[in-house]
């Protein structure tokens, strides 16, 4: 198994009746629609589960900066190096904010980096797929950030006030990465037969891992009936995957391009388009820390951490000559 399991402390969902009074009090307040702010009272495996989740996105955010950042010296013009600069800036503002919200149950940022560092914490698997053309950009922004926005648009209404009030500016950011990749992609499309093969070749590379986003199955989703039940997750794994898939197939479309699926079908009773299978072994592989890119990227992540000591160190000498300035100071009367 692929998870991480944090011990919830139960097997199953207990019904209200299994519940203390103090669980009860806080399940209804969540099925009132009500928002759990950082100093109410909280079952622990609630803060731990959210800790898990907001420190894993938090992680995802800061890592995504580099299979990007491996492009911003290679962009094709000054128009496109400056919004890929500032798209990857927005990740690292969304790592923060995450991280924040991640704080406020009361763990702190020398923790979490600790466990992404050392290889404990999890990062969203998409990022562990290699970057080899200017095309994925495109398909970056396009796919992956067009799914980050059908996974966290729900979050901005879960149940926790601080992560779901960090995702309302995440969301509103990712849906301007989102069309700056689809506008990458136009533009290939509507190039050289060339810059449209490259394109295609994008498309094929990162179609099935960014389906992969969104989670094992929903019979394989170990976290998801109690997050559900916690609403913290409002839609499941499969719902949100589908939501893309329908969503995405007509754009593909509009672009000229082929879905790289021989199997995908439109179901016209349901409205939905099927497609094959996923490849699970291959998520449970990058899971493990054996994708194609995981020892370069947690390598890349550690290297930068230990080189920008000296700057942390400074902002605390700083900050310490400060306080001591400020306490030797006369008082003002
Ligand atoms: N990659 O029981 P499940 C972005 C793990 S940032 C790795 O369904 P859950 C962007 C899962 O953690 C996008 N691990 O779990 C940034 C669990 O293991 P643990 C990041 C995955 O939590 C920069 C186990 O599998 N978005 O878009 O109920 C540039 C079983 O899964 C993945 C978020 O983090 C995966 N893909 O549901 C551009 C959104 N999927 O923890 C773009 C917030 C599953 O028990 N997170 N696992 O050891 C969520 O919505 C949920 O955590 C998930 C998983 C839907 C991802």
């Amino acid at each position: 198994m692929y998870a991480q399991l944090v011990d919830t402390g139960s097997t199953h969902l207990r019904s209200l009746a299994e519940l203390s009074p103090q669980e009860r009090a806080f399940q209804e307040r969540i099925d009132a629609g009500i928002k759990i702010e950082a100093k109410d009272w909280m079952p622990e495996a609630y803060r731990k589960t959210l800790i898990r989740q907001i420190s894993q996105h938090a992680h995802s955010e800061i890592v995504g900066q580099l299979p990007e950042g491996n492009w911003v010296t290679r962009a094709p013009s000054l128009k496109r190096k400056s919004i890929l600069l500032a798209k990857i800036q927005d990740e690292a503002g969304h790592g923060l904010y995450l991280y924040s919200a991640a704080e406020t149950l009361g763990v702190s940022r020398d923790q979490l980096l600790d466990a992404l560092h050392s290889g404990k914490a999890k990062y969203s698997s998409i990022f562990n797929y290699p970057t080899l053309n200017w095309a994925d950009m495109g398909a970056i922004g396009w796919l992956v950030d067009g799914s980050a926005i059908i996974n966290q648009i729900p979050l901005c209404r879960c149940s926790y006030g601080p992560y779901a009030r960090a995702m309302v500016r995440v969301c509103k950011e990712e849906a301007f990465h989102s069309r700056q990749g689809f506008d990458i992609m136009m533009s290939l499309c509507k190039g050289t037969p060339e810059q449209k093969a490259m394109a295609q070749d994008a498309l094929n590379r990162w179609w099935w891992p960014a389906l992969m986003m969104f989670g094992p199955s929903d019979a394989e989703s170990v976290n998801s009936v109690q997050s559900s039940a916690w609403r913290i997750k409002l839609f499941s794994n499969d719902e949100l995957r589908q939501r893309m898939v329908d969503q995405t197939v007509p754009q593909i479309e509009y672009l000229g391009l082929t879905v790289p699926d021989p199997d995908l079908t439109f179901n016209a009773e349901t409205g939905h388009y099927e497609f094959g299978a996923i490849d699970w072994s291959e998520f449970q592989q990058v899971l493990k820390g054996n994708g194609p890119c995981n020892r370069d990227r947690l390598r890349t992540r550690v290297k930068a951490y230990e080189d920008g000591a000296w700057f942390r160190d400074a902002l605390v000498a700083h900050a310490d000559k400060a306080e001591a300035r400020q306490a030797s100071a006369p008082q003002a009367a």
